[in-house]
């Protein structure tokens, strides 16, 4: 990009993305007086909430904790419908905020950022959209979220296929109507258990192929009483608080417990409590779940029972009942009637985990070798994780140095918020910070702080330039896989390891210290001058 022509405008910062994370920056880099463009590939705020309008598409984490926490008058007026909300009130909310603050202004909408290169002499970026448009700045961010990249699987004969074809990650905005269709749906994860019991009320027939089985929760989702509205609502700012040092960034009720510590009568007893609870409350059922095999094994074939007593036919049962990896190392999927679907006449399962899909037809797909019809597939397979959106842009930092080709092996950074040789480019949840593994608003919110904290740090310090050293993030690296190896996640082949997309390094990417501990530790790097960053002043480039 250096041989072409200069930025054509100059601004501070350059955000990439308006859902949660992006529009919170926005509103902080105002209060600072910072000139921000934002540039949105979506054509409207929302981000995640934005393209994933599939029917049924729900947050799995309680309404009253999936939102911001930063400004008391918004999380006291708003109002939410359900315990779980539903993704077009999520939608709204986020559309709300952005009025509140008037941030649509300084938003591009369907603009998609192609390039980033830092000029180490200007010490500026210069972001390139698709248009061609470049604008230089002092900051570069990219707020693009976690799972943004969806993913189809490449199958010989997919432009040959006569019938519609879904993404669930990049849905329709207009209704779509499958009323009388034959559907496939391809993918279990989160997004397939919550889209095939809403399809299949409407549709004629719907035939799911499973690669592999999930967990799944009932939600037990409930309307929003009044009652429990005001229970969070009146102590908020305690709550937040509390949230902010708990383990996932969300308050659950953690037995304190190993799960081998009580008899199996009792252990029993805890689970089905925790199954009628629904929601997550099952992996918090004991305090070793997660780290203990044998734990483990008592809640996983404690849920695989549940599905045997829901499911009639015991093949059907036996195929949806998951065997090959500890219960909670895939993300933990939370539904709405998703085993008893498999009851009604008119949904069928292929088990494709030990052959995958041959290929596709003009009418179909061919699977086991039979070749199966549908004016529909429904892809729910996933996304390129934590890495994919990233990767999606030519990020070059100080020496031409690509963001793809350092992380080939995997994601380095220092504490999943800057990568050495990209300075002041930050990532709002990047790989190596909890993202994933928490609530997500509580993890953008401080990442989004740490990084206006900073800002103003380098102000007052008559710094511009701040990027972390080799030795922190080599050792943050470390940290990272340290804290996952003493749990059971790498057992899984999982997205948050890389698993599903052909030739990904497998590592698990998410940090699963704990979002209190990880606070913590960033707390602590503040304090002490921000140990493992360095920073130059303006004009000397003398190292702090
Ligand atoms: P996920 O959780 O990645 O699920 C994708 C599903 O698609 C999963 O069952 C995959 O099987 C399956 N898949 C992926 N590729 C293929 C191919 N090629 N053939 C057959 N099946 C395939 O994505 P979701 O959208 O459901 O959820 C993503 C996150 O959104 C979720 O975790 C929440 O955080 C919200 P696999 O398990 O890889 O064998």
């Amino acid at each position: 990009m250096s041989d072409q022509p200069e930025a054509s405008s100059s601004v501070d910062a350059v955000i990439v993305g308006a859902g949660f994370s992006g529009l919170y920056l926005l509103h902080r880099f105002r209060q600072l007086g910072l000139s921000t463009r934002v540039f949105e590939r979506g054509g409207d705020v929302g981000g995640t909430w934005y393209w994933n309008r599939y029917p049924g598409a729900r947050c799995d984490v309680e309404s009253m904790q999936y939102s911001y926490s930063f400004d008391e008058d918004l999380q006291q007026d708003w109002t939410w419908s359900e315990k779980f909300s539903p993704q077009p009130q999520i939608l709204a909310y986020i559309g709300h905020v952005a009025d509140r603050f008037d941030l649509r202004k300084d938003i591009d909408f369907d603009v998609e950022v192609t390039a980033a290169h830092y000029d180490e002499g200007a010490r500026r970026w210069t972001v390139e959209t698709e248009s061609g448009e470049r604008v230089s700045a002092q900051f570069f961010i990219m707020a693009t979220g976690c799972i943004s990249t969806a993913q189809i699987p490449t199958l010989d004969g997919f432009d040959a296929y006569t019938g519609r074809t879904f993404h669930t990650g990049n849905w329709p905005h207009e209704k779509v109507d499958f009323a009388g269709e034959r559907i496939a749906v391809i993918g279990t994860g989160s997004s397939g258990i919550q889209v095939i019991p809403v399809l299949a009320e409407e549709a004629a027939h719907v035939t799911v192929f499973q690669r592999t089985p999930n967990y799944s929760l009932p939600s037990r989702n409930v309307p929003m009483t009044e009652e429990y509205e005001r229970s969070w609502k009146d102590v908020y700012a305690e709550r937040r608080e509390e949230m902010r040092y708990s383990g996932h960034g969300s308050l659950k009720d953690l037995n304190d417990k190993p799960a081998l510590s009580v008899s199996e009568e009792e252990r029993q007893a805890v689970f089905e409590d925790r199954w009628e609870t629904g929601g997550p409350a099952m992996l918090g059922a004991f305090n070793d779940i997660l780290t203990s095999q044998e734990a483990n094994d008592t809640a996983a074939e404690f849920v695989r029972n549940q599905i045997r007593r829901i499911v009639k036919d015991p093949v059907t049962a036996e195929l949806l009942a998951p065997k090959t990896y500890p219960i909670g190392t895939k993300r933990i999927c939370i539904d709405s009637g998703y085993f008893e679907t498999y009851n009604r006449d008119n949904v069928d399962l292929v088990d494709i985990s030990t052959a995958p899909i041959e290929r596709m037809t003009p009418d179909g797909l061919v699977a086991n070798g039979t070749e199966y019809a549908f004016d529909s597939i429904v892809f729910a397979t996933g996304f390129d994780a934590m890495t994919g959106t990233l990767f999606n842009v030519d990020i070059r930092g100080r020496g031409d140095t690509a963001l793809r080709e350092k992380w080939y092996a995997g994601p380095r950074t220092y504490l999943g918020l800057m990568s050495e040789a990209f300075p002041n480019m930050y990532m709002i949840t990047g790989p190596g910070s909890p993202s994933v593994k928490s609530n997500m608003v509580m993890s953008i919110e401080q990442h989004v702080d740490f990084v206006i904290d900073s800002i103003v740090h380098m102000r007052e310090h008559g710094f511009d330039l701040m990027e972390p050293t080799v030795e922190a993030e080599d050792d943050w690296v470390d940290h990272v896989q340290e804290a996952a190896n003493k749990t059971l996640f790498p057992r899984a082949n999982s997205w948050y390891m890389g698993a599903n997309i052909p030739g990904k390094p497998r590592l698990f990417m998410p940090y699963i210290g704990g979002v209190g501990v990880y606070r913590r530790i960033c707390e602590d790097i503040v304090e002490n001058g921000y140990k493992g960053f360095r920073f130059e002043a303006k004009a000397a480039a003398a190292a702090e």
